[in-house]
């Protein structure tokens, strides 16, 4: 793997972060006169990667600035001031994790074992390091996690119609005719789909259409930027079917053998063509048909759904209905065609090594994840009769800025009763109200296994560099913890790499020194296989118009029994006039970057997207400050104006810290955390909200 440089050593890794992308690098190793690594230069794609294709984005070609960040965590901490001061003084490892268990311990005789809520999630995507966190859980039977902050809708959505969570190649982007890319902006949040749209485009003219709320750095790159009212994707999908059967574009032999109700479809989308669609979605009568008929006359038309378009209330109806347009269409039969949205299914692990699923009580409850204000404050709901939590370990997340409603998740932090630990690289939000602060390794500091939901990849993450200070990786926590507490179960004697190891083994896979040998391992599945030829996901093999909702979440009354636009989301009125979307800002990775100084210069403060024509009716200016507000609170940020999107549309890009905004909550004040029908899931995107100049506000306030 090795490769001279003229500075230091090139080896090869993966991009640990929350990316579909899951690049593939190569990162520029520094070491001593030992030979031991000690810090990292450059980072850049591997050319020999078929989907990274030697692209990676701007933030991670940094990450040396993240790796030697003066404000690494290098020791463990224990509070010394208030909860949430950020006073702290260091300890050692020793007395850390003797503090932890004896809480943890004392919390459990007490209250019973559900008490203590282990919370993680995907600040790292090792399966070894983020996943271990379920091995104590599962020993100590301690409450689970129902994980809802961002892919629980979309799974929701995709499962109802195909089945399975696989897909068409998605380097047969490069091979279609026309993409779509669906509620989401790959230019900030996955850039290597832009790389295959580049070569479609330059090989075969390929047409690129974005459907998106606002015009982001996809949809300025875009043939054709469909800026649709947030939450009414469903809407725009059945006309563009209505339109399929009216005009005969309806693939009638495909949809015969491959669906389970096509009658009833077509006789339900007889209602709802472009002009129904045009007063839902906000987009002109001809905008719509135009799309249509670009997309019913392209063979090769692969849509590439996006996450943003599911995180509202009707978010899972719409991925399904998004997912009905290949189907009567029969796009899926084409190479180039059909829809992708995650490649997980192809991977088929066994986990019960890294999660300890042998030894999982299926009576222990599961908590919500996106409601941790609401368990963390006692909710019943949440709660249900079992006991309050009063005990954390988090590792990989900070919820106190990305979790809904977060007022609420700051008073059930600021809990005087509550035990914290949090397991970090910086001194987080959350970190802040933490009772003991571990400091964590860095993706290059230990081992761990990488799959890709973006394309077909298994990779392996090997440590390269000693870590900093005290940093310890995620296993060596859970083993630290396990020991104390007594919690039993092979994988806490093993190795990050054994653990590695013997899960790629039990998967059917290589083992570990087979896949380093060739860098990585494509599991991509033959063409019949990802384009459902063989079958959709379903026992009968046909996909689904009138999905099975009951079977895949509680709250499925509520679903449309075909697909619809569903009336759900948080409607504007009167008082709330706009429609706000926290869509992702391209430097910052949730709020992984939020802490190096290359990206918050770029990202310069948080932001209002607004209309001109709104802007001139509110008085606002180009960089004056307004105030957007709800029942759940208001928050201050800068104005910009914006064209490209509808009026009465405000966007919002996140996720910056709490601190970043004046009065120290972020944006996630607004948001709500109702679950998404109908199995949970947060509505990031799916807020009304009021919108007024602040400086107007003030000087008003100061003359009365
Ligand atoms: N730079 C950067 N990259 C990231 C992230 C980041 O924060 N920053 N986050 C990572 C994570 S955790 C994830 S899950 C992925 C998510 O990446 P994406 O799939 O891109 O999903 P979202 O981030 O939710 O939003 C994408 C787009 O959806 C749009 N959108 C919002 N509401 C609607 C709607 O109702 N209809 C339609 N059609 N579009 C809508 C938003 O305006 C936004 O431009 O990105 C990952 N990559
Ligand atoms: N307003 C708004 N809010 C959102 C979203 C949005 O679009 N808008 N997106 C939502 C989505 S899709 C998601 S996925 C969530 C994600 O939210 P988070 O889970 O908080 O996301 P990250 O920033 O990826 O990771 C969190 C932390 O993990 C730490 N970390 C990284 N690697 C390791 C490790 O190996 N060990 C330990 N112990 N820690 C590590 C990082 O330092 C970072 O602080 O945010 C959600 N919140
Ligand atoms: S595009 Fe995504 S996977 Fe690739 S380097 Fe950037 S954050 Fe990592
Ligand atoms: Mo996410």
């Amino acid at each position: 793997m090795a490769e001279s440089g003229a500075r230091g050593d090139f080896q090869g890794t993966t991009c640990p972060h929350d990316c579909p992308s899951t690049c593939a690098l190569e990162v520029e190793v520094r070491r001593d006169a030992g030979g031991v690594g000690r810090g990292i230069g450059t980072v850049r794609g591997a050319e020999a990667n078929s989907y990274t294709a030697g692209v990676i984005c701007a933030k991670v070609a940094r990450y040396a600035e993240r790796v030697h960040h003066p404000d690494r965590l290098l020791r463990p901490l224990l509070r010394t001031g208030p909860k949430g001061s950020g006073q702290f003084r260091e300890i050692g490892w020793e007395e850390a994790l003797d503090r932890v268990a004896e809480a943890f311990a004392e919390r459990t005789a007490r209250h019973g074992s559900e008490t203590v809520w282990p919370y993680y999630y995907a600040g790292t995507m090792g399966l070894v390091q983020r996943d271990g966190i379920h091995r104590l859980r599962h020993a100590l039977r301690y409450s689970g996690q129902l994980n809802t902050i961002c892919t629980a809708l979309c799974e929701a959505g995709w499962m109802a119609g195909t089945g399975r969570y696989a897909g068409p190649d998605p380097r047969e982007m490069a091979e279609a005719d026309l993409i779509v890319m669906w509620g989401g902006n790959p230019v900030a949040t996955q850039v290597n789909v832009m790389t295959h749209v580049s070569r479609a485009r330059k090989q075969r003219g390929a047409r690129f259409v974005v459907i998106d709320p606002y015009r982001t750095g996809t949809a300025a790159a875009a043939d054709l930027h469909l800026a649709l009212r947030p939450g009414t994707d469903g809407a725009l999908a059945c006309a563009v079917m209505h339109v399929a059967f009216r005009d005969g574009y309806a693939d009638r032999d495909y949809i015969l053998r491959a669906s389970d109700a096509p009658d009833d479809l077509e006789a339900h989308l007889a209602t709802r063509g472009p002009a129904w669609a045009s007063a839902i979605t906000g987009l002109s009568v001809a905008e719509i048909e135009g799309f249509a008929r670009l997309y019913c006359e392209t063979e090769r038309a692969y849509i590439r759904c996006g996450y943003g378009f599911s995180r509202s209330r009707n978010g899972a109806a719409a991925l399904h209905a998004v997912t009905c347009l290949p189907t009567v269409t029969g796009k899926w039969r084409h190479r180039g065609g059909g829809a992708f949205w995650s490649n997980r299914a192809i991977y088929h692990w066994d986990k019960t090594l890294i999660e300890g699923l042998d030894a999982r009580d299926p009576s222990i409850r599961v908590l919500d994840q996106s409601r941790i204000g609401a368990v963390l404050t006692g909710d019943r709901r949440d709660l249900g009769d079992g006991p309050p939590v009063t005990a954390l370990l988090i590792q990989n997340t900070n919820p106190v800025v990305v979790a809904p409603a977060s007022g609420k998740v700051r008073r059930g932090f600021a809990r005087e009763d509550l035990f914290t630990c949090v397991h970090e690289q910086f001194m987080t939000d959350t970190a802040q109200y933490a009772d003991v602060v571990l400091p964590a390794t860095m993706f290059v500091e230990h081992d761990d296994l990488y799959q890709s939901g973006g394309h077909s990849h298994i990779q392996l993450g090997p440590k390269i560099v000693e870590p900093p200070g005290e940093c310890r990786s995620n296993h060596e926590v859970l083993q630290g913890l396990a020991r104390r507490l007594g919690a039993e179960h092979r994988g806490f004697s093993m190795t990050a790499r054994e653990i590695a190891d013997a899960t790629l083994r039990a998967s059917g896979w290589p083992g570990w020194e087979e896949i380093a040998a060739g860098r990585w391992l494509d599991a991509q599945p033959d063409f019949a296989t990802a384009h459902f030829e063989t079958g959709f996901g379903h026992a009968d093999g046909k996909f689904r118009f009138a999905p099975d909702w009951a079977a895949i979440g509680p709250d499925h009354a509520r679903m449309p029994r075909l697909p619809d636009h569903m009336e759900a989301v948080d409607a504007a009125d009167g008082e709330h006039p706009f429609r706000m979307v926290t869509a992702p800002a391209r430097q910052f990775l949730n709020t992984t970057f939020t802490e190096t100084p290359g990206a918050r210069r770029r990202e310069v403060r948080p932001t209002a997207l607004l209309h001109p024509r709104d802007a001139a009716r509110l008085g606002v200016p180009e960089g004056g400050r307004v105030r957007l507000g709800n029942a759940r609170g208001e928050v201050v940020v800068t104005a910009r104006l914006a064209e490209g999107q509808q009026e009465g549309v405000v966007i919002v890009e996140s996720v910056w810290p709490n601190g970043d905004f004046e009065g120290g909550m972020g944006i996630n004040l607004l948001v709500s955390d109702d679950p998404g029908p109908p199995k949970g899931g947060a509505v990031f995107h799916d807020t009304a909200v009021w919108v007024r100049p602040a400086a107007a506000e003030v000087e008003r306030l100061a003359a009365e």
